[in-house]
């Protein structure tokens, strides 16, 4: 299931908030779950923009979720041109209006948790 977390945080406290609640920020890592969250964001959130799962903290593009997986699905729709670490600081990625972008984790924005997605 999904939760659409209406609290404007950091990318850490969003994740360690999903977390602890036995889940992890939203991880859209095949076609088919990509193409089932789009069909369901809206209404399930009113954002323009929030945290997902996924991030290359720890090396620079090589974008993994947060359990480590190493890929996002190949049909993301990702604002190509703005995925590109910006001055160096963009290391977790939000989404807005179904594009994919790459921001400074330590912006504040809404996120989406997921729970018991197998
Ligand atoms: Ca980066
Ligand atoms: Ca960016």
């Amino acid at each position: 299931m999904f939760q659409y977390v209406d609290i404007e945080r950091q990318w850490a406290v969003a994740q360690e908030s999903c977390a602890g609640n036995g889940g992890r920020l939203l991880q859209v890592d095949t076609d088919e779950k990509w193409n089932y969250w789009k069909s369901i964001e809206h209404p399930f959130t009113d954002a323009i923009t929030y945290w997902i799962g996924l991030n290359d903290i720890e090396s620079e593009g090589n974008f993994v979720w947060t359990d480590g997986t190493l890929t996002p699905s190949k049909t993301v729709d990702m604002f190509t041109n703005k995925f590109h670490d910006f001055m160096n600081l963009e290391d977790c990625c939000e989404i807005a209006n179904f594009k994919w972008n790459d921001n400074v984790c330590a912006k504040f924005f809404s996120s989406v948790c997921e729970y018991g997605w197998a």
